[in-house]
């Protein structure tokens, strides 16, 4: 399945070493005025090459717009949004074309398929993810405007190291995303004793969304929390989504987990913003968990495909921890749920209008 989403419904093709990745976006309203540069600034944050703390493949990340833009506004119809790979090196997989590297999607895309493209990782690489940013934009754009939603994520975690505070100004002028400007430069040389050593390491991604009006999602199949779990989830290399306060749940008491109301607003946020698979009002909270890449060059026991036991030794331009440039594709899959659910709600409840009374946001978090 390669394709996201009911009313605003993305699919993404491409691979990462073939000619381009590329998009269409079904459902789009018109009239959301779109053009090429609108793209450049998020495909920026979340491209690699740009800081020393990720892969060093440089790609241009120029997006072409094929169709659904008529005199620089959406049409309605779909719109295909494609970008040219200019910087693939694919000799960089010789050397594991037939061996599937231990924790990595080779070996399942194998089993399944009988087959794989093992340039780059074909599909299964995070080059798809640059697709997701870029249809993203789009849903972001149309948010902020028609309802004043704003999506913004920062790095929470990088291995075993938290940020000391949370400051939403220091997150795009670092190249971590990180929270607390005092402590990039303990960052900084903790990536670099990382690279170094060969090893890679995990992250946690925190995405907010600000804005959201009560009333988003629907029970029972089409939870907004549940949808955005798999959005997350659908995300290389994630391997746990929270809500709100997530799996720390399990240890609260009712009196403590309850976010109380007053006439003020909502007194604390542990929901995360959804009550009932529908959006409270509040801050929609998702914590994401990305596990550390499997691609090193530390020699590891491996299979390759003939059977034959071998030594797996993974050279190239590879992120030591993906986490690191996560922050803007977590908010693209954050908005595209949102963007879906707000054309569902529309389509539904539009007539249903505002209901009263109407609790005041509150608390961000919780
Ligand atoms: C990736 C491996 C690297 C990254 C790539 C994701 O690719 P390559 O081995 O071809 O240099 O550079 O990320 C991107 C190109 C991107 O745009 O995100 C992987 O194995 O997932």
């Amino acid at each position: 399945m390669n394709t996201f989403g009911h009313l605003f419904r993305v699919t993404t093709f491409g691979e990462s070493h073939g000619p381009a990745i590329g998009c269409v976006i079904d459902g789009c309203p018109p009239g959301i005025a779109i053009a090429p540069e609108d793209f450049a600034a998020d495909l920026a944050r979340r491209a690699t090459g740009r800081t020393r703390h990720t892969s060093a493949r440089h790609e241009a990340d120029e997006v072409e717009i094929l169709s659904g833009v008529y005199d620089g506004h959406s049409t309605g119809t779909p719109i295909a949004l494609l970008i040219r790979n200019t910087d693939a090196r694919s000799k960089d997989y010789d050397a594991i074309a037939r061996q599937f590297r231990p924790g990595h999607a080779d070996y399942t895309y194998w089993q399944k398929y009988g087959t794989r493209d093992p340039r780059g990782g074909g599909r299964s690489s995070a080059r798809e993810t640059t697709m997701r940013v870029a249809a993203a934009v789009i849903a972001k754009k149309w948010l902020a405007d028609r309802h004043g939603v704003r999506v913004r994520g920062y790095l929470a975690q990088i291995g075993e190291v938290l940020p000391r505070s949370c400051d939403w100004a220091a997150i795009e002028s670092n190249p971590f995303f990180w929270p607390d400007a005092a402590q990039v430069p303990e960052l900084e040389t903790y990536m670099d004793a990382l690279r170094k050593s060969g090893d890679s390491v995990g992250a946690r991604v925190t995405t907010v969304a600000t804005g959201v009006p009560p009333g988003w999602g629907e029970p029972v199949y089409g939870k907004l929390d549940a949808d955005l779990a798999a959005a997350l989830m659908s995300i290389n290399a994630v391997k746990g989504v929270e809500i709100g306060d997530g799996f720390a749940v399990v240890m609260q008491k009712g009196s403590e987990h309850r976010d109380e109301a007053t006439a003020a607003g909502f007194a604390s946020n542990h929901a995360g913003g959804i009550l009932g698979g529908i959006s409270s009002g509040q801050a929609i909270v998702a914590s994401t968990a990305f596990k550390p890449t499997s691609s090193l060059r530390l020699p590891a026991r491996g299979i390759d495909v003939d059977g034959n036991e071998v030594e797996i030794v993974t050279t190239g331009r590879h992120d030591p921890c993906v986490g690191i440039r996560a922050t803007p594709i977590c908010e693209a899959m954050v908005a595209l749920v949102l963007m879906d659910h707000a054309l569902r709600h529309r389509a539904q409840c539009g007539d249903v209008g505002l209901v009263a009374p109407r609790i005041p946001a509150g608390a961000r978090a919780s």
